[in-house]
């Protein structure tokens, strides 16, 4: 059954769920995508492109979650419901979301530049390895595309980590606090998607599985975009005032 998942087999109660927890992630992109474009200005212009590919992250989840829950509440009658909506999401904004903590720091363009041309193209592999294996019945099927999955996602947590880490240590103090919370963030919502398409293998069955994965994919998202982004403008606004007195004086007060 290629991907699609019969809505029908749910019972009414586990259909409410999935369709309150993807209502709840369509409210977040939502309130977090207008929230993040109009502050764009409230940090100094080097940071304002960190926050514009926040916002647009949100903006591009606002749009598949509308065609998620779209897809969702049609399945009700037709049955199917298709999962690429959110791989193709993913393929779009996990990329952003890398580009994005990545122009908040602001570093040298060498640096830049060489952490882009490695986060970017390994997210979008770790995204396209795995979909066969979410769309696959199979356990082995799944094992073998999320273990190919795995690889760009152990790298990309290289990356951030060790190459990442060292110019962290020319950041300020509490900048360099912030984006150590931002990594931690990262991994522990990074690492609720493959649990969530582990579900299937890890016991769970048919519609308990389905509704578990929908609820990990959904939060997860929320944590991983919303939060993230917010806390992207927190390290911007830190950022901001430790470049600039007058900045510091009229946006926080000090
Ligand atoms: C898959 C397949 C199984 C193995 C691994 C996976 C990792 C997925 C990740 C997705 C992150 C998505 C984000 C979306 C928010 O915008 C593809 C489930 C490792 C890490 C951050």
């Amino acid at each position: 059954m290629n991907g699609i998942f019969d809505v029908k087999t749910l019972t009414d109660g586990q259909f409410d769920v999935v369709y309150n927890v993807l209502s709840f992630g369509f409210a977040c992109m939502l309130a977090t995508t207008i929230y993040l474009y109009i502050s764009t200005g409230r940090v100094l212009p080097k940071y304002r492109q960190a926050i514009t590919i926040s916002g647009t992250v949100t903006l591009i989840a606002l749009y598949h979650y509308w065609r998620i829950f779209d897809s969702f509440v049609a399945a009700e009658s037709e049955g199917s419901f298709n999962e690429a909506y959110r791989y193709v999401d993913w393929l779009l904004t996990v990329p952003l979301l890398l580009l994005e903590a990545v122009a908040v720091l602001a570093l040298p363009a060498v640096n830049r530049k060489s952490l882009i041309s490695k986060l970017v193209p390994a997210s979008a592999l770790m995204i396209v390895l795995g979909y066969p294996g979410e769309i696959s019945d199979m356990t082995s099927t799944k094992l073998i595309w999320g273990g190919l999955s795995t690889i760009p996602f152990l790298y990309i947590l290289y990356v951030l980590f060790v190459e990442l880490g060292k110019s962290l240590e020319k950041q300020p103090p509490e900048v360099a606090a912030s984006i150590g919370r931002l990594r931690i963030l990262l991994i522990a919502t990074w690492g609720v998607y493959p649990i969530s398409y582990l579900l299937p293998v890890l016991g769970f069955t048919g519609p308990d599985a389905f509704v578990g994965r929908q609820i990990g994919y959904t939060v997860a998202d929320v944590l991983a975009k919303c939060l993230f982004g917010l806390t992207i403008y927190k390290i911007a606004k830190l950022k901001s005032a430790q470049d600039s007195p007058e900045y510091a004086k009229a946006e926080i007060g000090e």
